[in-house]
């Protein structure tokens, strides 16, 4: 593939000073319908008792085999807030999941397309990649009244390389706004570096270190329009909050790390089976 770099100067000096970037209509109407379909395809063949629930405040207790096991899979997990007292599901199941993960990219035709395609390749190789791979991917709903919150992270928590190279790519499939559950970031929290590690050990998992304190204050909302991408620096520290409207907010997550010159962490809750083919070599 001959790679042409798609991110102007000013992209990425916004990139480089803010951690984030913002690139509007990087997917097409075509794309999004695509993806929006597909994903509505998947959910009516998608049988409820196959499945576990995701939580970012509860993720060590929740964590389980089917989590593991979804990293190579097209794996469900439900919106904490999903079942009623009963146990049962309060609405119907395409209202209920939180997040599909972590393998559309690979597994799934339509979502394979996307994360495979030249402006994809080529927004990486403008931000330095040699030998990048897709390593995790995520169709997250952020549910009318449930959509759960996402804590402060940064990604090279969850995706550890030696040194860190994860990049995220995050393209809304909705409009995204402080009402439905858009992402904030703390601009510029990129250059203090990696806080702490997310572990998969003997017993489980665990972070190496406590959460750290956030001024929300220092939070800028990310109001972004459906197919925009925000380019997301690995150490950007990053939430959204719970969705408390009656209007979804559906987007597409694909991190992405390097595999030149830097070792993939034995320690990553990901321990694949297959390695991951490199989307390009340069
Ligand atoms: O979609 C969200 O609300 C959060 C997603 C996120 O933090 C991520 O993909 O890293």
């Amino acid at each position: 593939m001959g790679l042409a770099g798609n991110l102007n100067s000013d992209n990425l000096n916004f990139f480089n000073s803010q951690g984030y970037v913002v690139l509007e209509s990087f997917a097409s109407d075509e794309e999004i319908e695509a993806m929006r379909k597909q994903m509505d395809h998947l959910l009516d063949g998608f049988d409820c008792s196959t499945s576990s629930v995701f939580s970012t405040t509860n993720q060590q207790k929740v964590t389980d085999d089917y989590f593991y096991e979804s990293a190579e899979k097209i794996s469900f997990f439900f919106e904490e807030k999903a079942f009623g007292d009963d146990g049962n599901l309060k609405q119907p199941k395409e209202l209920s999941i939180n997040k599909v993960g972590h393998a559309l990219h690979e597994l799934d035709p339509v979502f394979k397309k996307f994360s495979h395609s030249e402006k994809t390749s080529n927004l990486l190789h403008s931000l330095g990649y040699k030998r990048p791979v897709d390593i995790q991917s995520m169709y997250i709903f952020k549910q009318p009244g449930i959509g759960g919150e996402v804590v402060p992270h940064q990604d090279n928590s969850f995706l550890i390389t030696e040194p860190s190279t994860c990049t995220g790519l995050w393209l809304a499939l909705e409009d995204a706004t402080i009402i439905n559950g858009c992402l904030w970031a703390i601009p510029g929290s990129h250059k203090n570096g990696l806080v702490r590690r997310f572990i998969r050990g003997e017993e489980g998992v665990y972070f190496d270190h406590p959460p750290p304190s956030y001024d929300q204050n220092d939070f800028v909302p990310i109001e972004v329009k459906a197919g925009s991408l925000v380019v997301i620096h690995g150490d950007l520290i990053h939430q959204s909050f719970e969705n408390q409207s009656s209007k979804s907010r559906h987007a597409y997550s694909l991190h992405v790390v390097e595999t030149d010159g830097c070792r993939w962490s034995q320690e990553n809750w990901i321990r694949r089976k297959v390695k991951p083919e490199p989307l390009y070599a340069s």
